[in-house]
């Protein structure tokens, strides 16, 4: 990415009251720093997304990157493919997310036909897609609005189309969902957050970020209509999926 990228430190001073996690500009500032140290194998999943997309999407087929962020997946496509292969919307519902991802698709990828919306993935008309991709989104809508979006997800795909899905997850079983969390937690001393770091940011995601096990996400898929759903990628409690339409 271009623009200048600042480390994370958010939740690195003590704080009375942590307010609630939100995508405002002061995370927008460092986001790249923040989800590289923080999800772990996002850079491994971006880059299999322009893998999957070389190999499932009919040429001059539609692209949705919904909750986009900085458009990171965009360029992971738009670095794999030609101009001509796709066509993406990336839709965000945080202005200062959409201003600086449309900055960055202008300076990185002029020749691809992408735009970024801001707008909110529950109430959006969606037009028919090859591939659609939720890299980290879904887990922040309230839980009772997920199977909706899936549903219209479903609808929208053409025959031959793809969902991915990629979530933090929470395992069913108590002890083995501890062992991940608490490894999890070493994976972001290790790449540099403090204790007090880890632990403000927990309370912040609290409410926001309400994750499902890896059965539940199958579940909603097959309700919606997917005949086939697999978990192509885990690490620690952070997983994709990948639906298909027929
Ligand atoms: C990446 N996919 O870099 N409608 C639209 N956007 C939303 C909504 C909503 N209802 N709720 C949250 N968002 C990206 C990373 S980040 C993941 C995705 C993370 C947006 C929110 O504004 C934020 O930009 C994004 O979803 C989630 O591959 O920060 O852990």
């Amino acid at each position: 990415m271009s623009d200048a990228s600042y480390r994370d430190a958010i939740f690195s001073t003590p704080l009375d009251r942590v307010a609630s996690f939100s995508f405002d500009e002061r995370v927008v500032a460092c986001f790249p720093d923040m989800i590289r140290r923080s999800v772990p194998g996002y850079g491994q999943i971006l880059g299999m997304l322009g893998v999957i997309a070389a190999r499932h999407l009919r040429h001059g087929a539609h692209v949705y990157d919904l909750g986009c962020s900085l458009g990171a997946v965009g360029l992971a496509l738009a670095g794999r493919l030609p101009p001509d292969a796709f066509s993406l919307t990336g839709v965000d519902l945080s202005p200062a997310m959409v201003e600086r991802a449309r900055a960055t698709f202008a300076e990185e990828s002029p020749a691809h036909d992408i735009e970024v919306i801001e707008g909110d993935i529950r109430h959006l008309d969606y037009r028919p897609s090859g591939m659609i991709v939720l890299n980290f989104t879904l887990q922040f809508l309230a839980p009772q609005d997920r199977d909706a979006v899936i549903e219209k997800l479903y609808a929208a795909l053409e025959p031959g189309g793809v969902l991915v899905l990629s979530e933090k997850i929470v395992d069913a079983d108590e002890q083995a969902n501890a062992w991940l969390v608490e490894r999890y937690h070493d994976f972001k001393r290790a790449n540099g957050y403090s204790d007090m770091e880890i632990s403000q940011k927990r309370t912040a995601l609290e409410n926001v970020l309400v994750p499902d096990t890896l059965d539940a996400h199958h579940a909603r898929l097959a309700q919606a209509g997917f005949p086939r759903s697999q978990t192509w990628f885990q690490y620690l409690n952070f997983a994709s999926l990948i639906a298909f339409k027929d």
